[in-house]
């Protein structure tokens, strides 16, 4: 399958971020494109196109934004549209060079949205980490205001739209939607309880529209070229382009835009392959959050239905990739640790489920670890799993039950008093 760069096309412009480079690219074509239709007919090309939610879930988006309840005169309670810019899935790195690189893809998908959605209030909810993303943020929503596409009368339209960007304060919990609402009305970010689902009572208990950001940053594309084109790309489930990440023991990391449905493989030859001299080991089709793959799976269609079939997620498509040098027990304790340490504490078996995790990969890597412990971390996780409140319990234990499945032999290697019988440096990029 061939790339199919359209949200990564201007990234090497030298001033990509700039309305100039933008607007010389096509930019905003998307937006007066959909101010000449009516909301109900731009909701309409989104569902039809098929676009899937690009965060993780892969929610229909448009069938996301019809849930929206009508908006009522006698009753009045806004709607509100709320990115989720709060990307920190470990190895999920897209979002950010997307803002990065190409922001006003960003503002022009929330202005569409917003339009859509018959919102006068929008949210960007962006790490606070990222400064120099902020900053990029910050000066093109300054220069959309400027240029008329936001504020009283978009375009001349009569739409009233402000976007506000909000900087998150470097909580990996705020990337679940109902705890970024909490944070963003000011509260500690904590989940909530669904249902309600946020299409009827979110920020502020008023009907909310949350979106990971690439999936806001490719509804321009779809009102400027159409649905069809949309449509002539990925699978007939899984339709479109999107953005594949990959990182770790590969000759070229970085994003590769590609439809859905490419494999591993394909993406690998574009990479220039695992790094020379070595073979693939596993990988993530989504961050840490997705149960692992192996070299078994290297033809697995990239989209939501062949990597359902496979045993996994699609997740974020963040790649991770891992030669033989990688031990899978220290690969998975390190994600483990990382879930332990972001657990919100709000509910009992994340919070003491992720906390026990730790303390048996750490048996398992001293060499302290014993065969009962393999069977204490699924019996863990098997108590975590659909247990939990949010997602982000039930993501922790995916990588400890799919590698248990995969590499137990591995996880037995591991049951001698020397522990770990890995070289932590072969396993660094450079070792
Ligand atoms: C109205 C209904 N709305 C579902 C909406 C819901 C949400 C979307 C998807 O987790 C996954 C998770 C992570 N009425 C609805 C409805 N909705 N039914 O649809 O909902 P859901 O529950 O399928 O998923 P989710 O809670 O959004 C997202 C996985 O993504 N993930 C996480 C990545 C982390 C980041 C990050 O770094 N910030 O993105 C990676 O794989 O594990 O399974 O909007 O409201 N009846």
């Amino acid at each position: 399958m061939p790339l199919t760069p359209v949200l990564t096309r201007n990234w090497d412009d030298p001033q990509c971020w700039t309305l100039a480079s933008y607007l010389g690219q096509g930019g905003y074509r998307g937006l007066g494109a959909a101010l000449a239709m009516s909301a109900e007919e731009v909701v309409g090309a989104v569902k039809d196109a098929g676009l899937r939610g690009r965060g993780g879930a892969g929610f229909p988006t448009g069938t996301k934004w019809s849930f929206l309840p009508p908006l009522d005169p006698e009753h009045p309670k806004p709607h509100y549209l709320v990115v989720n810019a709060d990307e920190s899935e470990p190895g999920t790195c897209k979002d950010i060079p997307l803002m990065f690189a190409s922001p006003h893809t960003l503002v022009e998908g929330a202005i569409i949205t917003a339009y859509a959605i018959g919102c006068h209030h929008a949210f960007i909810y962006v790490r606070g980490e990222v400064v120099p993303v902020l900053r990029r943020l910050q000066a093109a929503v300054a220069e959309a205001y400027a240029a008329g596409y936001l504020g009283p009368n978009v375009c001349g339209s009569g739409f009233d739209l402000e976007l506000i960007v909000h900087a998150g304060a470097g909580a990996y919990i705020c990337g679940e939607e109902t705890a970024l609402l909490d944070s963003l009305e000011g509260r500690r970010g904590q989940p909530r309880l669904r249902p309600p689902f946020p299409a009827t009572e979110g920020l502020y208990a008023c009907p909310t529209v949350v979106n990971n950001v690439e999936s806001i940053a490719s509804v321009p594309a779809i009102l400027r070229a159409g649905v069809d084109w949309f449509r002539s790309m990925g699978t007939e489930k899984s339709p479109g382009f999107t953005i594949y990440s990959l990182s770790g023991h590969v000759q070229r990391p970085g994003q590769y835009e590609a439809p859905l449905g490419i494999t591993l493989r394909e993406l690998l030859d574009y990479a220039g392959g695992v790094r020379a001299g070595h073979r693939l080991k596993f990988w993530t089709p989504g961050g840490s959050s997705t149960p692992i793959l192996t070299d078994a799976h290297l033809d697995v269609p990239l989209d939501y239905e062949g990597v359902t079939a496979a045993g996994s997620m699609l997740g974020t498509k963040a790649l991770q990739i891992f030669d033989e040098t990688t031990c899978v027990v220290r690969a998975v304790s390190r994600w483990t640790r990382f879930y332990a340490h972001e657990s919100c504490g709000k509910c009992t078996p994340c919070r003491e489920g992720t906390y026990w995790l730790v303390q048996i990969f750490d048996r398992l890597e001293r060499g302290d670890g014993t065969e009962a412990d393999l069977d204490k971390l699924l019996d863990i996780a098997d108590n975590m799993f659909g247990r939990v409140f949010c997602a982000l319990g039930d993501g922790a234990t995916s990588p400890i039950t799919s590698s248990l499945e995969h590499f137990v032999d591995e996880y037995r290697a591991h049951l001698t008093p020397q522990g770990c019988p890995f070289d932590p440096i072969a396993a660094m990029p450079n070792g």
